[in-house]
């Protein structure tokens, strides 16, 4: 109940503010600068104004009742429905009509007393990700301009203000129509397009380390099948080290119901040799994978974290269906759930800081019970 929680925190927090103000000597009051506490609340109430939003979308949530059409109508209907059509337009926000508030006098954690760091800008009109973005109240989904670092440029990611909202969104397949088998220097700045809300991309290596080095990130991975299945797994401490190190992956504790497969599977063997835990990144002109007799982004076309060589490949090959056949399991593969031989429809990669999720929105396994 970590919403609920929220709220009584957030009570608590406002009931005190609005308390009447004990008695002090006018000198006190000159001290207490009204004008700090004001802007205090205004923060306070602009975080009341997101959980709003927040219990709002995890209640009326698409993507919630969809799953739960899915468990209990006929799976043959929702066939080729559920992706939102690809609208073509070019949708960018950018913030520079954003107004910079200058609380002066006040240390950084007071400014922010319940961990308000999205509401922190970046240096310049930028926000530094997508939970900044939907913490000054932008929650329409659509690429927006993001600066995670202020020595360089901004840089275009699609934030996906649904599921909580405040998602960037580093990956996602959805139609085979980009070429993901693409070289080294490709997947370091990142290619696709960057216009409709399913449009293919890959955001960019560098732009996806920036993104995590700012602090520390969960990975939700959302997953459809040629069904219209939905899963989806959550990883929290979702991390990329820098090219130095070729983009080194790491992750925490697994969620979800998609399962666990990029930890390698369910036993030793398959997490000896498909795990990406602690991979390196490899695409087929620079090969840092575990096979040593081959390059496995060559095999499996497409830039990954390839161990020897996989268990989740979201980048491989765009089969348009389900199972498919050939010399080497280069499909779009997230094992534990279809296997290997089975490659998916749908999958968006995207990143949020921790304290943005909420357990009881259940996008999955709660939904499912009802
Ligand atoms: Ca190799």
């Amino acid at each position: 109940m970590s919403v609920m929680m929220h709220w009584l925190l957030l009570l608590l927090l406002l009931v005190s503010f609005g308390s009447p103000a004990p008695r002090f000597s006018d000198k006190d009051i000159c001290l207490l600068d009204n004008n700090k506490l004001r802007q205090r609340l205004k923060h306070l109430q602009d975080l009341l104004y997101l959980y709003e939003l927040q219990l709002k979308d995890i209640l009326e949530n698409t993507y919630h009742r969809t799953k739960s059409q899915l468990f209990s109508g006929n799976r043959s209907m929702q066939h080729e429905t559920l992706l939102p059509t690809t609208s073509g337009n070019l949708i960018v926000y950018d913030q520079d009509t954003w107004e910079g508030e200058e609380l002066t006098g006040c240390p950084h954690t007071q400014r922010y007393p319940l961990g308000l760091e999205s509401l922190i800008p970046a240096v310049g009109s930028y926000y530094p990700d997508c939970s900044a973005v939907y913490g000054r109240k932008s929650t329409t989904s659509g690429y927006y301009r993001i600066r995670p670092r202020a020595d360089r440029e901004p840089f275009l990611a699609f934030c996906d203000m649904s599921d909580g909202g405040g998602w960037t969104v580093i990956q996602r397949r959805s139609n085979g129509k980009e070429n993901f088998n693409r070289k080294w220097d490709d997947y370091k700045l990142g290619f696709g397009k960057f216009q409709g809300k399913n449009d293919e991309y890959w955001l960019g290596n560098d732009y996806i380390h920036d993104l995590l080095a700012r602090g520390e990130n969960s990975l939700k991975i959302d997953l459809m099948d040629w069904h219209g299945e939905r899963r989806y797994a959550i990883y929290e401490n979702f991390q990329l080290a820098n090219e130095q190190e070729n983009y080194r992956l790491w992750f925490g504790t697994y969620s979800g119901n998609a399962g666990d497969a990029l930890s390698g599977g369910s036993n030793f063997e398959d997490q000896w040799s498909a795990s990406h835990r602690g991979m390196q990144f490899t695409t087929f002109d620079k090969d840092h994978d575990q096979f040593l007799a081959g390059n496995c982004a060559s095999e499996n076309k497409g830039g990954w974290w390839f161990n020897r060589c996989h268990a989740v490949n979201l980048n491989g090959r765009y089969y348009k269906r389900g199972k498919y056949s050939g010399p080497h399991d280069d499909g779009l593969v997230w094992s534990t759930w279809h296997g290997m031989w089975y490659s998916l429809k749908y999958s968006a990669m995207k990143i949020r800081a921790p304290f943005f999720i909420d357990r009881e929105s259940g996008d999955g396994e709660n939904s499912q019970a009802r």
